[in-house]
């Protein structure tokens, strides 16, 4: 029996793109927070943001050539900064530089007959409703308790359903929802957040409303089609209540999602092509990540890592 989720099992091999306005910074996605930078100070860098040298179109084909059939695009991280058009908010590479970064990858990736997946943010560090836990740059204020006061999560989860609404609209046919992240626990007496948070069913259903065939990952801390293991490879195929279930390994190439300009803890070609054999052997998916730099260009260690796998596919492959 055929589902529509078997191009995914079928596909096998991804590439993820981490950008967003922390690839400016290029010291890790979650910048802001490990900086404890504020939103006000924060959101200044994003009058120096025109990544003119972010060609979808090239990328596209660098995947492709990589032998990549499938792949996921951050729309919107926990910076908060949306990489597509809202009309929700005016933090948006749109409003800030006038180009729909996910309409762009959605256009190119399409046309080289790539699957197109987005990856979209539960938690959002900018918006003035989402309280401050644990993780959130402002969470050394002497003054953020008082702060969570006046912050009220249920605005924000309406904020977040209808972004992630736009993004199921607006660009046609999108093949894969990657939210992102399951679960903050409880720390140093900070509440953490959760499913009814986001209101995780709520979300999966208005999801699988608007786009009926998308495969969506496990990361609302519900049962969705996919898991997701972060920089593992997992001992064999993977289950849930004993059944096996389809999963991907998500890697990164320097221990870095987003562009990180001063890691050269590179992973070497060969590693790379072994995780590949590695996880289709376990029945697995590899979402391999990217993360373009400032000006959206992808770096020559990236580059390189991409066309190893070009000539091996050449080698190995059969269509
Ligand atoms: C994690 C995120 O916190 C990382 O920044 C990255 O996006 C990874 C794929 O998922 O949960």
């Amino acid at each position: 029996m055929t589902t529509p989720h078997d191009w995914f099992t079928h596909d096998r091999f991804g590439l993820f793109i981490h950008f967003g306005l922390y690839s400016l910074l290029g010291r890790h996605e979650w910048v802001m927070t490990h900086e404890r930078t504020s939103p006000e100070d924060y959101e200044r860098y994003a009058e120096f943001f025109d990544p003119d040298q972010f060609d979808a179109a090239a990328t596209a084909k660098a995947a492709k050539q990589a032998g990549m059939r499938y792949a996921v695009l951050t729309a919107k991280h926990h910076e908060g900064f949306a990489m597509y058009d809202t009309a929700l908010s005016d933090y948006s590479s749109v409003a800030t530089f006038g180009r729909d970064i996910v309409g762009e990858y959605v256009e190119a990736f399409r046309a080289e007959g790539l699957k197109v997946g987005l990856y979209y943010s539960l938690l959002d560090w900018h918006h003035p409703d989402f309280t401050i836990d644990y993780h959130h740059p402002l969470r050394d204020r002497p003054d953020a308790r008082e702060l969570n006061e006046g912050r009220d999560m249920a605005r924000y989860r309406e904020y977040l359903h209808g972004q992630v609404r736009e993004l199921l609209t607006n660009y046609g046919r999108i093949d894969y929802l990657f939210y992102d992240f399951t679960y903050v626990d409880d720390r140093d007496g900070w509440a953490g957040k959760g499913p009814q948070d986001w209101d995780s069913e709520a979300l999966l259903a208005t999801t699988r409303e608007l786009q009926p065939d998308i495969v969506v990952n496990d990361r609302l801390w519900i049962p969705g089609d996919v898991v997701t293991p972060e920089q593992y490879q997992p001992d064999g195929p993977m289950t849930r209540d004993g059944e096996e279930v389809m999963w991907e390994a998500c890697q990164t190439l320097n221990g870095s999602w987003g562009y990180d300009r001063d890691n050269l803890d590179v992973k070497s070609p060969d590693l790379l092509l072994r995780m590949l054999v590695d996880t289709v052997s376990k029945n697995g998916n590899l979402l391999l990540n990217i993360g373009p730099d400032g000006r959206g260009g992808i770096a020559p260690r990236d580059q390189t890592s991409l066309r190893a796998f070009g000539e091996w596919m050449r080698l190995h492959e059969r269509a």
